[in-house]
């Protein structure tokens, strides 16, 4: 809120006075006539509450590449420039399904534990609500998210941030730690691995060291306080913090322990890394250091000269977030943003940062540093190490090129790249 002269409080309050609105346009918007939603009763209740119907643009970004056959395969991308905080409302959280939701009765639905155990056990629903439970906030970033920057994409295209950077998502997570299960079945000593696999007709399933099963793992049974909305694997689902989106399998119907992992049909072809010698990786786990400018961002308004507050998130798989910075001269200087809020592992932050625009050609990114000392890398780094095509895990820093009609686009730090790829 501005005060008679025009000085945000948190501007003074940090010494950086900024004014964003004249104070006087403000007094003269408040006429003597009470509006007329005023003069009326309000509407009453609602058993389950939706967003105002004038936020109708705030939506998931639907991409359904084999829409005929299989309409259920596909990505609904969370729009990150429209959201603040670092919490993703349910029904804008990203979805990534290999072929749709399965319209799962939570009362039949069982969870085997079963392989190298002393015990096979099976669970109901009612079983599993009278564990102990913790919450924990937890991002879920897709193995694929920013497909649209990655090798796949050699020329830079003009898309928003959440639909260059939606396959991220945050929520508290509240569930079951698995160890605590595995334990009760009694996990033979031969176990390294596990197998989880889900509900759906997809049948997902990925191979997870049991160290990590045994350490931070959850079997999630809660979303942002309420129970796990379908799209996210009602009744249960694994999250495996910090991981590839790929391991935190929904619809969680089996645990199997093996000595190996199983090499399954989603992790050979799919979610392996192909290198620029040839040679490709066949696990990579942890999604690491990244962030973005959420705030200001491409998008049908354009921007004004003056006083910008810049803002957005950053998050490790490896850990916390140490420090964010942004440059505004591509990439000659780098200030460091404020971060807000609590810093918790495998939590984004939220960051801000408060820049005068003179209106001239410029381009503003951002670049995290993650508690082991990680640095994101500028795109062109991240790019040479993988081959042509390649997409997935593609955590390079996000640079928005400003024009000086206010306009913003995605842009490339390889511009040579970008040149040699429209020649061909
Ligand atoms: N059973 C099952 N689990 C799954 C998937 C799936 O298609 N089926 N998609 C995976 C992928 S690729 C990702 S990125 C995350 C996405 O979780 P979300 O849809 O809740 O955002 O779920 C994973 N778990
Ligand atoms: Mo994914």
């Amino acid at each position: 809120m501005a005060n008679k002269k025009g000085i945000t409080r948190r501007a003074l309050l940090s010494g950086t006075a900024i004014s964003i609105v004249p104070a006087s346009s403000i007094a003269q918007s408040i006429g003597d006539e009470s509006p007329s939603w005023m003069k009326t009763p309000g509407s009453s209740f609602n058993e389950y509450g939706f967003p105002s119907s004038q936020e109708k643009n705030t939506k998931r970004e639907i991409f359904q590449p084999y829409e005929e056959y299989a309409p259920g395969s596909g990505v609904a991308m969370t729009p990150l420039e429209k959201l603040e905080g670092i919490i993703t409302p349910n029904g804008l959280h990203f979805e990534r399904s290999h072929n749709g939701v399965p319209n799962i009765d939570a009362r039949q639905h069982e969870l085997l534990i079963h392989g190298l155990v002393k015990n096979p056990l099976v669970f109901k629903m009612e079983d599993l609500l009278k564990y102990p439970m913790e919450t924990k906030t937890y991002f879920i970033e897709c193995g694929g998210n920013s497909f649209y920057n990655s090798n796949a994409f050699p020329i830079a295209i003009d898309r928003t941030c959440g639909s260059i950077h939606g396959l991220m998502s945050t929520s508290e997570w509240t569930g079951i730690p698995l160890k605590n299960i595995l334990r009760e079945a009694g996990v033979n000593k031969e176990a390294l691995w596990l197998l989880a696999e889900g509900a759906d007709s997809a049948a997902m399933s990925r191979s997870i060291p049991l160290e990590k099963a045994l350490d931070d793992t959850l079997i999630a049974l809660y979303q942002n306080g309420e129970r796990i909305r379908p799209e996210q694997g009602y009744p249960m689902r694994l999250v495996v913090p910090g991981w590839e989106g790929n391991i935190s399998i929904k619809w969680l119907r089996r645990i199997k322990l093996t000595k190996k992992p199983t090499y399954t049909k989603d992790e050979t072809s799919k979610y392996s890394d192909l290198l620029a010698n040839g040679k490709t990786l066949q696990f990579t786990f942890p999604m690491e250091v990244k962030s973005v400018i959420t705030q200001p961002t491409a998008g049908p308004i354009p921007l004004k000269k003056g006083p910008i507050h810049i803002t957005g998130l950053a998050w490790s798989g490896l850990g916390k977030i140490k420090k964010v910075e942004v440059s505004t001269d591509k990439g000659k200087t780098w200030k460091t943003a404020d971060i807000d809020g609590a810093n918790q592992p495998l939590s984004p932050v939220r960051f801000r940062f408060n820049w005068i625009w003179n209106g001239e050609e410029c381009s503003i990114e951002s670049r995290a540093t993650d508690s082991k000392n990680n640095i994101q890398p500028q795109r062109k780094e991240w790019s040479i190490k993988y081959g042509l095509g390649h997409l997935y895990h593609n955590n390079s820093i996000q640079i928005w090129r400003i024009t000086p009609d206010g306009k913003v686009f995605n842009e490339y730090d390889d511009l040579a790249q970008n040149e040699k790829w429209s020649e061909e």
